[in-house]
């Protein structure tokens, strides 16, 4: 059985896993422990094809509160730089090549913020809190909040965000396109879940396609990134995924995709 002191996992039939953040007493801050098991869990889904999406949850009052702030406290400049904390835990899942969805509902508070924000997107209970509050702590964002945050909402409200420290609810988080969709509470992990789903139900080649040609549009040129989708494009008529997706559709039935 799979076991993790700091997450729940649940597999579903359906093709993707529910992982649940579990520290309830410290509002599921996130400490080495949650990066360790996060990249565990990620190494051992990473070829396994009953897992073809992932949704990232924490509690009905925190998906996560923050870096865990009692753990960084007594920390020196000297072990920061040496273990090049959470370094490790940020690159893995910016590596994991399968879609993350992340149902936040309450505080996504700095380092939980910005897990959020590394996954592929984000749907939001109307609870959800999202803030970047380590200016408060004397700090800063440590996970790329500072980066991700800013291409996501633009310049003037991740600026407003980090030197205030001020939180965005759940409306303001889906105007300024942090999230791309808010439900009530009650539906939050069903939606999430059926978006898993109906990922999981295609050809995971093209989905993995798909998730690789978006983030390059975070980090290249217009020019740049319209060649990279071509040839992947080009590239996944190589697949009898292609073949069998355009032949259920010219023939009216479901595609049976198998993954190659
Ligand atoms: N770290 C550790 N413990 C926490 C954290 C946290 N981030 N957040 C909450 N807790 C703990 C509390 O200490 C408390 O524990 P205890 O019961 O033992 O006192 C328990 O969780 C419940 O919290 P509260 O009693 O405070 O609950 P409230 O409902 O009163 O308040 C808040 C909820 C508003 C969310 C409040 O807990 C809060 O402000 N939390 C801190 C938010 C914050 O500042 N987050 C940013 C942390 S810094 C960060 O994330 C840096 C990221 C970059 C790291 C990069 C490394 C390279």
């Amino acid at each position: 059985a799979e076991t993790y002191e700091t997450l729940l996992i649940e597999r579903h039939a359906d093709g993707y896993a529910v992982v649940t953040l579990n520290r309830p007493k410290a509002l599921n801050a996130l400490n080495s422990q949650v990066f360790a098991d996060l990249t565990a869990f990620l190494d051992s889904v990473e070829r396994d094809d009953t897992v073809r999406c992932i949704v990232l949850t924490g509690s009905e009052k925190a998906f996560a509160a923050g870096a865990d702030i009692k753990e960084m406290a007594d920390q020196s400049y000297a072990q920061m730089f040496t273990e090049n904390f959470f370094a490790a835990g940020h690159d893995r899942i910016t590596r994991f090549r399968k879609p993350i969805i992340a149902a936040v509902s309450g505080y996504a508070l700095g380092g939980g913020c910005e897990l959020a924000m590394l996954c592929d997107f984000i749907i939001a209970s109307e609870t959800a809190k999202f803030g970047q509050p380590e200016i408060n702590l004397g700090v800063a964002p440590g996970i790329g909040g500072s980066q991700r945050l800013t291409r996501l909402v633009g310049k003037s409200k991740a600026m407003d965000m980090i030197l205030t420290a001020r939180m965005m609810d759940a409306a303001e988080a889906e105007r300024a396109g942090l999230v791309s969709r808010v439900v009530p509470g009650e539906r939050l992990l069903d939606e999430a879940r059926e978006a898993a789903a109906k990922i999981a139900a295609h050809s995971p080649l093209a989905v993995m396609a798909n998730k690789e040609m978006v983030n390059v549009a975070l980090e290249s040129t217009l020019t740049e990134g319209v060649r990279f989708e071509r040839r992947l494009f080009h590239s996944l008529f190589a697949f009898e995924d292609q073949k069998e997706g355009m032949a259920a559709f010219v023939d009216k039935r479901k595609p049976d995709f198998r993954g190659r």
